[in-house]
């Protein structure tokens, strides 16, 4: 089977973007591939962020993962800093990453204008080395990636070359190791189209789970009258009906998109009910398709927090099957980077 990782930032609570543009096309990667899911907490560190948030923000972010549907006898699921080898597989890379690379990454640009040059730490900057490291470490053949996160795999990829060029093939034979290439090239996962889920507040910005507010998104365990009030309070316009894709209307576009995702339909399908539509029946039938979907995955988070054992067991033995890989390849990193081995 080919393998895949992906993983998402405990930043906050996970929200219908995170779910719809990632973790539910996880889910059906499953069956498939050899899946790993992780928590990536190590990459939550990168902006200022609340220590005493972090462990349970981790903790609920494993058990939607599995709310949502992952299958720990299928995929493996664990948290990055369980896995030590994530930091130390990035040092070495860091010695081969050239700085330029890094300065010329979009999102450590935007970040870092967010947080004020003084504030920025250099994990910011160095932050696609460890995803450079997640990745490779696995030996993965495909990485889901939004539009966003492309220029990071982008560099990913060069950066596997360049260690492969460097330090693999005869040289490596040479010193005793088996040659060849040490890290495999990763290839980018386009997940469907429509996934990318934007505001509530705002059509053109995307969903997230650290915009300052919380009527922007619709966070997974959002109970019902939550939902129905963030529906209700959303932005929309004040066109006639119902329309995908009019650029006056990326609010209109968003709110149909997700209605298709959550109800199932197809777009045409959505075009057709709706297109006659006022706001006021959409909503309605929006909210109602949101709380149908959500509902079962919070019965089931609910069922695995309240057996914190469980979701302990889950973590250690995915932590486990990760470490064995990642060590295989550290082990082989070292080797042909030339250090002395043990
Ligand atoms: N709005 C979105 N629509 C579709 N997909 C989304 N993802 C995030 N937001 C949307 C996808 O979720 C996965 C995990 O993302 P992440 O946690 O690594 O960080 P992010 O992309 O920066 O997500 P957020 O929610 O916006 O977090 P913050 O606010 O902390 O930056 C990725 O696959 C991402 O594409």
């Amino acid at each position: 089977k080919k393998r895949v990782v992906s993983g998402v930032q405990p930043t906050g609570a996970l929200h219908l973007g995170n779910y719809l543009g990632a973790i539910k096309n996880w889910v059906s990667l499953q069956d498939n591939y050899d899946t790993f899911f992780f928590i990536v907490d190590l990459h939550a560190i990168t902006l200022p962020y609340d220590a005493q948030e972090l462990s349970r923000a981790t903790r609920d972010a494993a058990a939607s993962y599995l709310a949502c549907g992952i299958d720990p006898s299928k995929a493996s699921v664990f948290v990055q800093s369980h896995v030590r080898a994530h930091v130390e597989l990035m040092w070495l890379l860091s010695s081969a990453t050239p700085i330029g690379w890094l300065n010329r990454m979009i999102q450590f640009k935007e970040k870092s204008r967010k947080v004020g040059d003084e504030n920025v730490g250099v994990a910011l900057l160095t932050y696609p080395v460890l995803m450079a490291s997640d990745i490779l470490l696995y030996q993965s053949d495909f990485v889901p990636v939004g539009e966003d996160q492309k220029q990071h795999l982008e560099l990913t990829r060069e950066l596997a070359e360049r260690v492969n060029y460097l330090y693999g093939g005869r040289k490596w034979k040479k010193m005793g190791g088996r040659g060849g290439t040490i890290f495999k090239i990763p290839e980018p996962l386009i997940p469907p189209a429509g996934a990318r889920v934007m505001s509530l507040s705002d059509g053109l910005s995307k969903m997230s789970k650290s915009a300052p507010s919380d009527q922007s998104r619709i966070n997974l365990l959002d109970p019902k009258d939550v939902i129905a009030n963030k529906i209700k309070r959303c932005k929309t316009d004040s066109f006639p009906g119902l329309e995908f894709d009019n650029t006056d209307r990326p609010e209109c576009n968003n709110l149909l998109s997700i209605y298709q995702l959550v109800s199932g339909k197809t777009k045409e399908e959505v075009a057709q009910e709706c297109q006659h539509m006022n706001w006021g029946t959409f909503k309605t039938l929006l909210t109602d398709a949101l709380i149908d979907h959500l509902l079962p995955i919070q019965v089931r988070y609910e069922q695995i927090v309240s057996d914190p054992g469980y979701l302990d067991g889950i973590l250690a033995e995915g932590a486990a099957k990760a470490t064995d890989i990642a060590d295989a390849t550290l082990k082989d990193i070292y080797q042909a980077m030339g250090f002395l081995q043990r």
